[in-house]
Parts: C-alpha cells; sequence; structure tokens
C-alpha cells in the first residue's frame, strides 16, 4: 500500500551543536563538556563531546550528504557556549557568529530549511557552579539575553526556531534520575527547575514576538511525548498512569500550548509541599507567550502501574516516582540495544491527543529513531550499512501518523534523529541512529540503505508499507 504525504511536508532529521560539532573554537564549557573533562570514564568508551562528528570543520560535505538523502529540513542548534562571549553582558563570539552565519547559508544553498534549537541539554558549567543551573532564575534571564542574540542575528534567514529540547529530559536527567551532571536526586530542586525551563521558554517567547524579522518565522518548543499506558483498567494502576501522564507530559505541554500548569498537578505538588515558587507576573508571561507550533519527539511509551508501596507511607524525600512504578509488560517489543519498547501505534495516540486537547495545533515529529549498536554487523560487500531494520521502524511510525492525520491532525513533517551518526550524551558512539553512518576513527562518512530509501519517500512524499507490516 502506499500512504501519500502532502506536499510541503518536510521530511528531515535532527541532530544538535553539542552532539556534531565538536568543541573546536569553543570558549565556553557546558555541563557536558565538564563532566567528560573530570570524569571521561563515566562515557561510553571514554568518548567525550571533543571531536563529536567534526560537523564545526566538516559542515560543507556533511550537508552535501544531507542534501542526498533527501532532507528538506534540519534541525541542529546553536550552542551558547559557542555563540557568547560574555555570558553575562551578552556579548557574542565573532568567529562563531561567522561558523553559524555560514552554516545557515549553506543549508539554505542546499535546499534545506534549518530549524533552530536554542538549549539542547547544554547549560554552560559556569552557570551551574556560580549559580546552581537552572534552579537560578538569573539564569533563566542569561538564556534570555542569549536566545535575542540569536534571534537579532539570524532570523532574517531563519523562520523556524525553537526554545528547548526535552526539557524533562533536564529535569529527569540532572535532578532525578542521575544520567546528566550534577547526577543529583533531589525532587523538590527537580520542579523548580520545570517551572524555570518553562519560564525560560516563554520569556524567550516574548522577546522573539519583539525581535523576528521575518513575517512567517514561528517558535515552538520540542516535548519528548510519552503516552503513559496503564498496566489494566484497575483503579490504582489508572490513577498511576494519570499521574505519570500530568507529570511526564502534561506539565510542559499544558504550559507551552495552553498557557497553564495542569491544575491538579499543581494540586498535588502543592499537597506535597514541592510546589515551585512563582510570581504572578511569572505566570502572566507563562499565559501569554504560549507556542506557535510544537515538535514532538517520540521513542517510546510509558507503561505503568500503582506503586507497591502507598505513597503516604513512603518517608523518603519527594520524589514524582511515589506515585507510579514503571510496568514491564510482558510480550512488549523491545529495541534491546537502547532498552526502549517500541510501540509505533502510540504516534496515532499522540496525534488525536494533540487534536482534540490542544486545540489541534500545528506539529511535526520533530524526532523519532532506532539506536543500533555495532552497525557494522549489517556492513554489505560495498561498505554500505543496510539498516533495514530502521526502515522498518520508520515505515511503522510513518503509518500511525499518517492514519492521525488522515483523521484530522494537523501535523507537518517527520524528523529522524538523526541525519548522520553524531555522539550521544553518555553512550558517546554506542548506539547509531543515523542515515548516515561516521567513521568516529577517520571520520569518513557513508550513506546507509535507509538514506537511499529516504530519498525515494521524499521525493515522491509517499512511502510505501508492506500489508504485513507490524501494527
Ligand atoms: O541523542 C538524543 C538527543 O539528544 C535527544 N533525544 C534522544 C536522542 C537519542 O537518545
Amino acid at each position: 500500500m502506499e500512504l501519500k504525504f502532502p506536499e510541503g511536508f518536510w521530511w528531515g532529521a535532527a541532530t544538535s551543536g553539542p552532539q556534531s560539532e565538536g568543541r573546536f573554537e569553543k570558549e565556553h564549557a557546558n555541563v557536558f563538556d565538564y563532566w567528560y573533562d573530570i570524569e571521561p570514564e563515566a562515557f561510553h568508551n571514554q568518548v567525550g563531546p571533543n571531536v563529536a562528528s567534526n560537523f564545526y570543520n566538516s559542515y560543507k560535505e556533511d550537508i552535501q550528504l544531507m542534501k542526498k538523502v533527501g532532507l528538506n529540513s534540519v534541525r541542529t542548534s546553536i550552542q551558547w557556549t559557542r555563540l557568547m562571549d560574555d555570558l553575562e553582558e551578552g556579548t557574542v563570539n565573532e568567529t562563531n557568529v561567522r561558523f553559524y552565519n555560514q552554516v545557515i547559508d549553506e543549508f539554505i544553498a542546499n535546499g534545506i530549511r534549518p530549524v533552530i534549537n536554542l538549549h539542547h541539554f547544554d547549560l554552560p558549567v559556569e552557570l551551574y557552579h556560580k549559580y546552581g543551573g537552572w534552579t537560578s532564575k538569573h539564569v533563566v534571564d542569561l538564556f534570555v539575553k542569549f536566545a535575542e542574540k540569536c534571534f537579532e542575528l539570524f532570523s532574517d534567514r531563519v523562520t523556524d526556531w525553537f526554545t528547548f529540547n526535552e526539557p524533562m529530559v533536564i529535569v529527569e536527567g540532572e535532578y532525578l534520575h542521575q544520567f546528566h551532571y550534577p547526577n543529583l536526586v533531589d525532587g523538590k530542586k527537580a520542579v523548580q527547575v520545570a517551572y524555570n525551563i518553562q519560564l525560560a521558554s516563554a520569556k524567550a517567547i516574548a522577546s522573539f514576538r519583539k525581535l523576528n524579522k521575518r513575517a512567517e518565522g514561528k517558535i515552538g518548543i520540542i516535548l519528548n511525548l510519552t503516552p503513559a499506558y496503564p498496566a489494566s483498567q484497575s483503579e490504582g494502576d489508572l490513577k498511576a498512569s494519570r499521574f505519570a501522564d500530568l507529570w511526564l507530559n502534561q506539565l510542559f505541554m499544558n504550559a507551552s500550548t495552553l498557557g497553564e500548569f495542569p491544575k491538579e498537578l499543581v494540586e498535588v505538588l502543592t499537597k506535597d509541599k514541592v510546589l515551585w515558587s512563582a510570581t504572578k507576573e511569572e505566570l502572566a508571561i507563562i499565559k501569554e507567550h504560549t507556542i506557535d507550533y510544537l515538535g514532538v519527539n517520540f521513542y517510546h511509551p510509558h507503561r505503568v502501574k500503582a506503586p507497591d508501596v502507598s505513597p503516604d507511607s513512603l518517608a523518603v524525600d519527594w520524589l514524582p516516582e511515589k506515585y507510579f512504578d514503571e510496568y514491564q509488560m510482558p510480550g512488549r517489543r523491545m529495541n534491546v540495544d537502547k532498552g526502549w519498547e517500541i510501540y509505533p501505534k502510540a504516534v496515532y495516540d499522540i496525534a488525536l491527543n494533540i487534536r482534540d486537547n490542544y486545540h489541534n495545533i500545528e506539529w511535526f515529529i520533530s524526532e523519532n529513531g532506532m539506536g543500533v549498536s555495532r552497525e557494522e554487523r549489517y556492513l554489505n560487500e560495498q561498505g554500505m550499512i543496510e539498516d533495514d531494520y530502521r526502515i522498518q521502524f520508520i515505515q511503522e511510525h510513518l503509518y500511525w501518523l499518517h492514519k492521525g492525520m488522515e483523521e484530522g491532525s494537523n501535523c507537518f513533517g517527520y524528523h529522524l534523529w538523526t541525519p548522520i551518526d553524531c555522539w550521544s550524551w553518555k553512550n558517546a558512539y554506542r548506539n547509531r541512529y543515523g542515515f548516515i553512518s561516521t567513521d568516529i576513527r577517520t571520520q569518513k562518512k557513508t550513506i546507509k540503505k535507509s538514506g537511499y530509501w529516504f530519498k525515494e519517500v521524499s521525493d515522491n512524499h509517499a512511502v510505501q508499507v508492506s500489508d504485513t507490516l507490524k501494527r
């Protein structure tokens, strides 16, 4: 069967500055640069962000490869630690302004729409050490200064902007589950960080409305949405899934699209005495500066059940997981390399949720993808990786996306994570996601089978899927 997508649909891929560029010519270190400097053994094979995929030096050749695989739009991020000279004064580093100008111009000259994100986990580490990072409202204002520089410098050509990538990952990684520096477990701080990031996003949107130079320019946020499916229809499991959804999805989703945090979540946080500190003026800024459109990163759903012990009997510090436990559903399909469940139908559930509960706002899949380790297993005699599993993974997700669009959801694009295999936070280069492979010893880049396949999809705005496709 053939699935037809509308003309103008974004067929693209996403990466980020810290994961692709390398640390060349950077004045400041971000939290990951710093963590690698002090504890390289925390990273797979001790591979750090210093070189990454060398995009800083090879962006011209890389963009040619992206064009060859049919990408009509590519998201990357401008690094706060690269663009700025003095973080407090808000002055810029001219060498790196030149770099970003060249990258943007190169994308446009090659018919690729540059989609620019402003924060991809890359807080300047000095702002953590001096002020406590995202727990500080001063840091919120410094971020806004950086965002304003980006709008002033680049919004004459860039029309597609996003404030944050996966804010919930910052909250969880830094303050709950210890997978991002500073690796704390502190629920109260996590709640404040979530609020401060939402405030930073709204304040940056307010600045965008004043400084953006192009009438067609838009700004949004990128959220990793993970539908929380209950283990059963029992009252306890339903309650657990309801809270998981409030915390994991609705917190940023409601504030960013509807201008308000979910009341039920605020009530629980108030009752538990961990609610963020907020002023009336700040809440008004959040209310008035909602997004124009939304990016949805989807990798896996959550399966949840009622916690084994009653939440109120726990004498530990506050953590959101007091209200839900992870449920290991028997028979679920797993990507064993990454340890994430594969459940493409969730894309359809997300599409209808946006249609029904979020004013059918315009949105796109801003990341989706399949991380696979030791992909050299699939090299053919011509030296190309035959990643049929990735093609099938994309087809399955596009099948459900298409169905959601047929039923009226307002989706305008699909981006894979990622165009070219890139460095990843703690996993470094263990799992590969790209349409194009990178040999990290030589930086030789080679198109995979999925890259050639995607070019056809993008040229025809159509996907062929077999009737035996797993649904
Ligand atoms: O590498 C990350 C990216 O930075 C954010 N989304 C998930 C990707 C794959 O793990």
